[in-house]
């Protein structure tokens, strides 16, 4: 059986990678507890941070030298997202600060947008003005035509100063491009999400099903590490994906699902379960609504039915349930994380819920744990102007269940329409590469084109920073201080983000444009602290800490105050739905006009000659955002595209070929991309990495390199129900003849 080191090692080595030196540092190195010793002792100096390469947001501590040099970053042992171990990319954040590309002085653009030309400003310069345009868009039409695009621990500043100004049009794309329909579709069902990092017990469970998320690829490092431990404990992994992942080579069971078709496998087991009463009764009959109309809804769902439709077959379907219905109640269907995939997530992602609620996993040890945080008080301010134009009047009636804005809306809102002006005039954009981010790139740019102005706010020329009006330059998460890291957890905790070292050039920290902004604005008194740390050492006060212990220690836990993480026999429970119980049928669902209890829909299929694109991660890579850091480009410095080896064949494809992909909208792919030839993927499908093909040519490493998922992205299905953007019915054939497309372009 696999240790924790080996699973992790292997599926680093999943995706391609060589676990070689890391400019010097080894993937994993501080092992369970050593790294942490074994640096202390060349070290000279450390300081807390929170990682910011991706949103797990592991805690650690950043090394430097007697010069100030950083030299590593290890994991904080008191941590509970990391266990005091940091994966590839988390170390690898030092690339991050030495990464020559770095902006680092305000840009002003000196041509028109679509042109890379810039001319360096002053702050002063740059934000006043910003903050004149500012005043005259919000003037001229209103503060909810301003939108602000954020991802990232800054993203709360620019919030703040958004809502100071009166406007609720503020999206991530971690909702409607990522989370959304789960967190709606667990909402409908439970009253509540699961939550970042999510309240899976994976390291009691005895039994988890994967549905897509490809932990081990997906490199949430708590889930990483708990997988690895509830293997080593015997429990039974079951991954249902198109494609041999690394977690499928650590499951007993792959079921290489059709794409597209996961509901129909989800309905079957539910029929299983149900019809073989499999089901934990008690729970059943206690806590959830519906048992009955569930009951009739699935009874032709047969594995017989969804073998056609799947290709699973039947014995698998049933000996797979049986599996879910022997671990019950430490079993986990896994919500996912990114599930904007079909444009009927937010069903999908019910037929999950409702699976859970049979096998009675929600609030059981081994199954979902109730998650508690550390309340921390915010500083007195004014109350926030009313929102006299919300991000919910542009599109009235539509998505009343997604509990956060909706980025494509904000988007679509940005472009004029026959008899009607664009309603959104100007975006600031905090640390989202949108280009790449939100399916259908030549949609957003058009949108960016009708703007009367735009702002970025970003570490690196990215994409997003080369569309921008005025470029602001933040310094890296390593030389600043940010809010308090309080995700919940099992233990409330919080984390300290505080500078190891100077910010390099003029770059400078969100917090302190936020305020240099509201300044300008009127709006100071929603920033009453000159400094961020000021902030922090008054609220750590009030919860019995300071920021000079949190720089000592880092992390701080508390113990629950709610009591067990986990339900007590028979304990009277009232969820937070229109029924107070777990809605099998969901009353919400219905109420808005929306199918009650999830059916499968078929879905188009690819023209011939063409494959499903499906996209997903490479453990050394987040998104675009690490494609240029010297340490993880030398793990991994392009993209590949996966093909089975039949159709390989078929075209005459071999093994490190480059082609161009044409989308079934006629789209090109910038660059090429190399072949993978692999029995890992089925014959339907290709599959790439996502955050490759960048455009932008002062990514000194990065540009060019593989190519881009989001460009073939044209056909979004949009989810009806919370606004997420489905991306993967998308069909890509082959160009092999490379000189005919670059005679072309
Ligand atoms: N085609 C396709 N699209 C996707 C996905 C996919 O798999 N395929 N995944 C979706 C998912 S799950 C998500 S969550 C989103 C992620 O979407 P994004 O968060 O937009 O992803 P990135 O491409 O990493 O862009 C991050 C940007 O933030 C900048 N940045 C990094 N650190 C900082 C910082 O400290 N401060 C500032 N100011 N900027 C910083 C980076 O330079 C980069 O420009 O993408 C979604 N879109
Ligand atoms: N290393 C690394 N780790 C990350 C990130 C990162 O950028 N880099 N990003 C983080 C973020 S924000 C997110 S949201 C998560 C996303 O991570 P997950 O939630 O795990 O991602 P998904 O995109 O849902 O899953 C991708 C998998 O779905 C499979 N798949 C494709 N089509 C289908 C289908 O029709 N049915 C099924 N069953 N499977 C299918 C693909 O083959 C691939 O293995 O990862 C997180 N972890
Ligand atoms: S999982 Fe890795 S990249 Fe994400 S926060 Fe943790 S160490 Fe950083
Ligand atoms: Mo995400």
């Amino acid at each position: 059986m696999a240790t924790r080191r080996q699973f992790i090692r292997i599926s680093a080595m999943g995706a391609g990678a060589v676990a070689a030196g890391l400019g010097g540092y080894k993937l994993f190195a501080s092992g369970v507890n050593g790294g942490e010793n074994a640096a202390k002792a060349v070290m000279a100096s450390r300081t807390p941070t929170y990682c910011e390469i991706c949103f797990w947001k592991c805690a650690g501590w950043v090394h430097t030298d007697e010069t100030g040099r950083i030299k590593k970053i290890t994991g904080n042992d008191e941590d509970q997202h990391s266990s005091g171990r940091l994966c590839p990319r988390g170390t690898g954040g030092v690339g991050m600060y030495y990464d020559e590309a770095r902006l680092t002085r305000p840009l002003i653009r000196t041509e028109e947008r679509g042109a890379q030309s810039f001319r360096e400003a002053t702050w002063e310069e740059a934000l006043d003005y910003i903050a004149e345009k500012t005043k005259a868009v919000a003037e001229k039409y209103g503060a909810g035509s301003l939108a602000l695009f954020n991802h990232g621990s800054g993203g709360k500043y620019f919030t703040d100063l958004f809502k100071a100004l009166g406007s609720d049009s503020i999206a991530a794309p971690s909702f409607a491009q990522c989370r959304g329909p789960r967190d709606t579709a667990f909402i409908a069902t439970f009253g509540e999400q699961p939550g970042s990092p999510e309240n899976t017990d994976i390291r009691d469970t005895r039994c988890l099903v994967l549905i897509g998320s490809h932990i081990g690829e997906n490199m949430h490092n708590g889930q990483v590490q708990e997988m690895s431990d509830a293997i080593d404990n015997g429990a039974t992994i079951i991954t249902v994906d198109p494609r041999f992942s690394t977690a499928a080579g650590k499951s007993k069971y792959w079921l290489p699902v059709k794409p597209a078709t996961d509901i129909a496998l989800l309905l079957a087991w539910i029929h299983e379960i149900v019809y073989n009463n499999y089901y934990d009764r008690q729970y059943v009959e206690k806590y959830c609504y519906g048992l009955e109309e569930l009951k009739s809804h699935v009874a032709g769902f047969t594995p017989e039915w969804a073998y056609g439709i799947t290709t699973i077959n039947p014995n698998l379907i049933r000996e797979t349930a049986r599996e879910m219905a022997n671990a019950s109640p430490s079993v986990i269907i896994h919500p996912g994380r990114h599930v904007t995939w079909y444009g009927d997530d937010t069903q999908r992602l019910r037929a999950v819920a409702i699976l859970n609620a049979l096998l009675g996993s929600w609030g059981r040890r081994g199954g979902f744990f109730s998650l508690e945080g550390k309340d921390l008080p915010s500083y007195p301010h004014p109350e926030f102007p009313k929102v006299t134009k919300s991000w919910r009047d542009w599109n009235p009636g539509k998505y009343n269940l997604a509990d956060s804005p909706v980025s494509n809306v904000l988007v679509d809102a940005s472009i004029p329409e026959p008899g009607r002006d664009a309603m959104i005039k100007a975006w600031f954009v905090y640390g989202t590469n949108l280009p790449l981010t939100i399916p259908d790139t030549e949609h957003t740019i058009k949108a960016i084109q009708n703007l009367d102005f735009i702002v970025a706010i970003d570490t690196m020329p990215m994409e997003i920073t080369g569309w921008a009006d005025v470029v602001l330059p933040e310094c890296t998460y390593l030389e600043r201080y940010d809010v308090l890291r309080a995700s919940p957890h099992r233990k409330p905790a919080i984390a300290l983000r505080m500078p190891a070292r100077e910010p390099l050039g003029e770059s400078k920290p969100a917090y302190w444009m936020a305020r240099e902004l509201a300044l300008r604005l009127g709006k100071q008194d929603y920033f009453h602290f000159e400094k961020l740390e000021e902030m922090l050492d008054w609220q750590l006060l009030k919860v019995g800490s300071s920021l000079e212990e949190m720089k000592k220690i880092g992390v701080k836990t508390w113990e629950r105050e709610t009591g067990s993480p986990y339900f007590a026999d028979g304990e009277d429970i009232e969820f937070n739905t229109n029924t107070g119980k777990i809605e099998l049928y969901s009353t919400s669902l219905e109420n808005e006009g929306f199918d009650p209890m999830p059916s499968y829909t078929p879905h188009p299929e690819p023209p011939e000659g063409y494959y499903r694109l499906i996209y997903g991660r490479a453990p050394m890579h987040t998104f675009s955002r690490t494609s240029n850091n010297a340490n993880l480009f030398d793990l991994m410095d392009e993209n590949t595209l996966w093909v089975n080896p039949r159709v390989a064949k078929e075209w005459g494809l071999s093994n490190g070929q480059p082609v161009y992909l044409k989308n079934q909208d006629d789209i090109l792919s910038d660059f090429p991309i190399k072949v993978r030839v692999t029995e890992r993927i089925r014959w339907d499908s290709v599959y790439m990495v996502h955050g490759f093909g960048h455009r932008d040519k002062k990514l000194t490493r990065a540009y060019g390199r593989g190519a881009s998922d989001t460009q073939m992205i044209t056909n979004v299905i949009v989810d009806p129900v919370m606004g997420g953007t489905g991306m993967r019915g998308n069909f890509v054939t082959f160009i092999t003849d490379i000189k005919d497309k670059e005679a072309a372009s």
